[in-house]
């Protein structure tokens, strides 16, 4: 029979060949007809299944929820600086998620990477504290700047309730709980933060929707649940940049009393 050239790549996410482009093998023709919201279109293309509906609203609501957090974090702010330069919006769009990183916004598959980790291994919340101590790694989803025990996340508290009566299960997140009652009692800021709610409410998710281990561990190394935050973030991203241009603004510079100039004469070597 006829031989087969090999093929440069392999692509099983989608096919445009057809009339009907196909998503994860759903023609698009049914996901506009059957109006599949941007969750149910993220479960087929990152993780290629049609999510149950509390799932894919799951998805849709961490979309929303980390769309924006102001200006001066650290993603709009290196974006507005970017377009105050001159800089088109995909620069300035890129220059803000850029910084997208272990402390800002992209711990969330840390902590799902942490938490089910210790979760699995039958380890208490204390003994996650001491040890990720002890090896001097900070919690990822634990710690935030401006939000505390006395100045609540907001976003964090819509997470949990959705789950709370959503999800089949949230053991993940209970776990997680247990966790933030240990570092809060240290410092009030050490709560659960929204990358950490996150984390966990998708590892319980996962489970809940039958992904099997070895399938939760490539999600999450592939840096799946962070992608959920740029692609979130890009919304108020954008609007920031876009905001800069309708505003006109010049040029930044950042005025010289905001540093402290510590500059010395170079050592002589
Ligand atoms: N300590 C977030 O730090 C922050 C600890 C901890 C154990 C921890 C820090 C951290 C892990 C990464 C993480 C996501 C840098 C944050 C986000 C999106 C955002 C942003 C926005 C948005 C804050 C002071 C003392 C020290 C530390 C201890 C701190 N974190 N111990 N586990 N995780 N977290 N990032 O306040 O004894 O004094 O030496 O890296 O989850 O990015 O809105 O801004 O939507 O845009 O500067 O919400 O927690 O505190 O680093 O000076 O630490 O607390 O060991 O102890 P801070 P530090 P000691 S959400």
């Amino acid at each position: 029979g006829t031989v087969r050239r090999p093929t440069n790549f392999i692509c099983t996410v989608s096919d445009e060949r057809g009339e009907d482009v196909l998503y994860g093998g759903v023609p698009l023709t049914e996901v506009i007809e059957k109006n599949y919201s941007l969750g149910e279109v993220i479960g087929l293309l990152w993780l290629k299944c049609k999510l149950p509906k509390w799932a894919s609203n799951f998805i849709e609501m961490c979309l929303k929820i980390v769309a924006d957090h102001g200006p001066c974090v650290s993603g709009a702010h290196n974006a507005i600086v970017t377009a105050r330069a001159g800089k088109d919006l995909i620069s300035s769009l890129v220059s803000g998620l850029l910084t997208i990183g272990p402390r800002f916004g992209g711990a969330i598959d840390g902590a799902a990477y942490y938490f089910r980790k210790f979760y699995n291994e039958n380890k208490t919340s204390r003994q996650m504290v001491d040890e990720m101590k002890a090896a001097g790694i900070l919690i990822p989803g634990i710690g935030h700047r401006i939000k505390s025990v006395r100045n609540p996340d907001k976003r964090v508290e819509l997470l949990k309730n959705y789950a709370k009566t959503q999800f089949p299960q949230t053991r993940y997140l209970n776990f997680a709980l247990e966790v933030e009652k240990i570092t809060t009692a240290k410092r009030g800021n050490l709560i659960l933060n929204v990358d950490g709610c996150i984390g966990v409410l998708f590892v319980d998710m996962l489970n809940s929707c039958g992904f099997s281990s070895e399938e939760i561990d490539e999600i999450i190394e592939a840096g799946t649940l962070n992608a959920i935050f740029v692609l979130g973030r890009s919304m108020g991203i954008i609007a920031h940049v876009l905001d800069q241009k309708r505003l006109k603004s010049g040029l930044y510079r950042h005025p010289w009393d905001d540093v402290l100039f510590r500059v010395e004469p170079p050592k002589v070597i």
